[in-house]
Order: C-alpha cells, then sequence, then structure tokens
C-alpha cells in the first residue's frame, strides 16, 4: 500500500514537474510583438473564399445543406482575375487600418493558398491557379502592413475530421484524428515559413467540439517554435489558454454579452481584439444592405480603444476579387477622421477610467483623450478617479481651451460652448 501510494505521489509530482516545464513562457519578441499589436489599433479582417461565388456569406455550404461533393465544384470556377494585392492594401492602409487579418481556411476547408497537403487549394483546384495570399503578403510587407491567417480548425469536408461525428475519448468517431491534427500542423508550417510579414495565427472553429483532444500545446509550440513572434489567438469564446497571445471578441466590444458568442468569456490579461462586419455578414452576401454608418464605425473603433482593445473590421470581397463601393466609400470616411484624430487612438491604452454613458478615454504617457461620443444634456462631464495634475485641457480640433474643475473625486470638464462634433468631440488633456 505504502509502495504503490509512493508511485502515486512521484506520478502526481512528475505530472506538476512536466506542466511547470511546458507552460509557455513568451520570448521578449512575443511581447514586443503584443506591444505592437495594441499599437496598432485597427485592422481589416477579410473573408474570401469560393463561397463568395454565391453571394451569401461563408456558412452558405452547411446553411443550403449543399452536399459537400457538390460544393467543391465551386472551385472549378473560382477565377477572381480583379483580385489586385497592391490595390486591398492601400484600400486598408487609407482606411487608417495597420493590419489584414485574411481566411487561409475556412470551414468549407478549401485552402486560399498553395499548399502541398491538399489538392483542394486555389493554386491546384481552380482555374486563376495563383496564391493570393503570397501576392499579399509580399504587398503587406512592402508597404509595412502586418498580415495574420485566419485558420478554421472546423472542416465541414474532410473525412479524418469527420463533421458531424460523436467525441469518444477525446476523438471523432469514425475519424483519424491524428491525422487531421497533422495536416493542420503541416499547413500552418507552410503560413508561417513561406509567407513574408505573417505576424498572427487567428484560430476559430474550436467550438465546434469543445470536448475533443485539439492539441493546442503541440500546435502553439509548433508556431512559437517556427517563429516566437507570432501572435496566437483563438476565437474559442473562452478564457485564453496557455499559448495564447492574444484574446478576441466576436461581434462585441469586451465584457458585453450582446450576442451570446461571449457569454463565457471573461476578460483575461493579454492583449484584446473585437472583430464586427461592415454590413451584417462575414463573406460576401449580395443581399445584405445592413451597411454600418461611418458614425457606427468611429465608435466602434473609439469603444474598443477605451477599453483597450483592438477593433478588426470585417469586410466580404466579391467573388472577383474586388470590394464593393459601399464598403470603399465608408472606409474612405473612416480613413479621413484618422488622419486628423488618429493620435487619440493609434498607440494608446484603454481602461484608464471606466467607460462612461457620454463615452471613453484613451490615453499615451502623459496625454489623455477624452472621447465624447453622446454629448451629454448637462453643460460638464465628469471624470471619476482621475488624480494626476492637469497642465492643460483643450478641445483636440483646434486647440481651444477648456474650463476644467478637479475635485478629489475626479475632474469636471465643462462642455457649454462647445462646438460639438457629430461623430466625437475629443478633449485632450496634458497632465504632468
Ligand atoms: O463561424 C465563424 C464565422 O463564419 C466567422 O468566421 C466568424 C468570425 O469571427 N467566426 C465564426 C463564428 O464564431
Amino acid at each position: 500500500m505504502i509502495k504503490r501510494l509512493t508511485l502515486f505521489v512521484l506520478l502526481l509530482y512528475c505530472f506538476n514537474a512536466n506542466a511547470q516545464t511546458t507552460k509557455y513562457s513568451p520570448t521578449a519578441d512575443n511581447l514586443a510583438a503584443r506591444e505592437n499589436f495594441q499599437d496598432m489599433k485597427f485592422g481589416m479582417f477579410i473573408h474570401w473564399g469560393i463561397y463568395s461565388q454565391l453571394g451569401a456569406g461563408e456558412w452558405v455550404m452547411h446553411d443550403k445543406n449543399i452536399p459537400y461533393n457538390n460544393y467543391k465544384r465551386l472551385a472549378d470556377f473560382f477565377n477572381p482575375q480583379a483580385f489586385n494585392a497592391k490595390e486591398w492594401v492601400a484600400f486598408a492602409k487609407r482606411a487608417g487600418m495597420k493590419y489584414i487579418t485574411i481566411t487561409s481556411r475556412h470551414h468549407d476547408g478549401f485552402s486560399m493558398f498553395a499548399t502541398k497537403f491538399s489538392p483542394y487549394n486555389i493554386v491546384d483546384a481552380t482555374p486563376y491557379h495563383k496564391d493570393p495570399l503570397m501576392e499579399l503578403a509580399q504587398e503587406c510587407q512592402k508597404e509595412g502592413i502586418e498580415l495574420h491567417f485566419y485558420y478554421s480548425l472546423l472542416d465541414w469536408g474532410r473525412p479524418d475530421y469527420n463533421f458531424g461525428s460523436p467525441i469518444v475519448n477525446g476523438k471523432p468517431v469514425n475519424g483519424d484524428w491524428d491525422s487531421y491534427i497533422k495536416f493542420m500542423k503541416d499547413q500552418l508550417t507552410e503560413l508561417i515559413t513561406k509567407y513574408p510579414a505573417v505576424k498572427g495565427i487567428w484560430f476559430d472553429g474550436e467550438w465546434e467540439r469543445h470536448s475533443v483532444n485539439w492539441h493546442f500545446d503541440e500546435i502553439y509550440g509548433l508556431i512559437h517554435k517556427l517563429n516566437p513572434a507570432i501572435m496566437i489567438g483563438n476565437n474559442h469564446h473562452l478564457a485564453p489558454i496557455d499559448g495564447e497571445d492574444f484574446q478576441m471578441f466576436e461581434k462585441d466590444l469586451p465584457g458585453n454579452k450582446t450576442t451570446g458568442f461571449n457569454n463565457e468569456q471573461s476578460i483575461g490579461a493579454l492583449p484584446l481584439e473585437t472583430c464586427e462586419t461592415i454590413n451584417g455578414s462575414w463573406g460576401f452576401n449580395i443581399n445584405d444592405r445592413n451597411y454600418k454608418s461611418v458614425k457606427q464605425i468611429i465608435h466602434y473603433l473609439v469603444n474598443a480603444a477605451g477599453r483597450n482593445a483592438n477593433f478588426l473590421l470585417n469586410i466580404g470581397p466579391m467573388p472577383n476579387g474586388k470590394i464593393q463601393p459601399e464598403f470603399t466609400d465608408t472606409l474612405a470616411a473612416v480613413g479621413a477622421w484618422m488622419q486628423k484624430n488618429g493620435q487619440s487612438v493609434y498607440g494608446t491604452r484603454g481602461n484608464i477610467i471606466p467607460p462612461q454613458q457620454w463615452g471613453v478615454v484613451t490615453g499615451k504617457s502623459k496625454m489623455l483623450y477624452v472621447h465624447i461620443l453622446d454629448m451629454p444634456e448637462q453643460p460638464y462631464i465628469f471624470l471619476p478617479l482621475f488624480k494626476g495634475k492637469i497642465e492643460k485641457v483643450r478641445v483636440l480640433a483646434d486647440g481651444s481651451s477648456i474650463k476644467y474643475k478637479q475635485v478629489p473625486e475626479g475632474v469636471f470638464v465643462y462642455t457649454n460652448n462647445l462646438k460639438a462634433d457629430p461623430n466625437d468631440t475629443i478633449i485632450q488633456i496634458t497632465t504632468d
């Protein structure tokens, strides 16, 4: 009995020791990448694939019950001749975006890049025969835009994944889980080693089978071994797990639980990002006219920054590779706003005071930016908790001074006589 107990204690020790030694500790390069990531604040999310041809979003195969073998025919005529990486990157830059996150493979399993590990890819299976992600990566590198790859863990078509299968002992029944994990590792190795400018991997689809063994320790370990600075995020809608470098929220500002995606998500200590669609769809949807206004997008971005999160705004390009004019017009206007007001967003951090009814505060070294998104009826706003010494309070747009009063509980900033900006009235507070 004593022998058995000793053995058990020994095993327990080994297990803990193993857990401790394998705990992820980010490198200095990775920590620097995290800071840079937070400085960028605004990114472009792109959902583009063979599904774009049906103009009904990226879930069309699943939603319309299209059998996989029929759906696959979409590849036979996917030929985005009008795709131009230069135009996309220039468009993102004009919008004030600092990085692009694009679908390399979505749930339909189609690889939008050249891969040796599946014939179902844009180079081998379509008449296009070119790799748009390579063109995009090269252009991003040239233009100083970061590139992140969205990568779906869920696959509706591969037999080794066996979509819909029950999970027993961490594996799908009648699938070949080891083969699927190996396949993903091989593809991720390609994405990380072949494409310049790649700085992040954005996983999605874990939520389809929470009980399977995803081998994230091995997958994340491999990615960080290939490039320790790569930022790994996983849209599993849960608190971050070991090995991840940022935490994302879907269609909600961090802390909000309005869409059902983030109900079980607490906010962790990693850099934050929230993603949202420019209309109501991720992939191109010809019938979706639910366009967000310039003001709504500015508010989303500013509200995210005030909560210390990046904003990843999605567009679904058309199947020919062009971006529809409703999106380009809106984003040109957002870009013009960022040109004037970007200093109050880029490089800032949030959560300086809790979000208020009138708006949020961002800050950078000695500067605070008070974003009044909804001008209150009373002639002042109050910044609770603020204790530092104030040197100046000015309107960012024209530099005019504003009256304020500091009390032990915070600061009153007087908003009467203030010319309100319809999008965001920004007040700059210089502190000592
Ligand atoms: O199912 C996907 C969806 O198609 C899209 O990619 C979004 C982006 O956040 N994520 C998934 C749902 O969580």
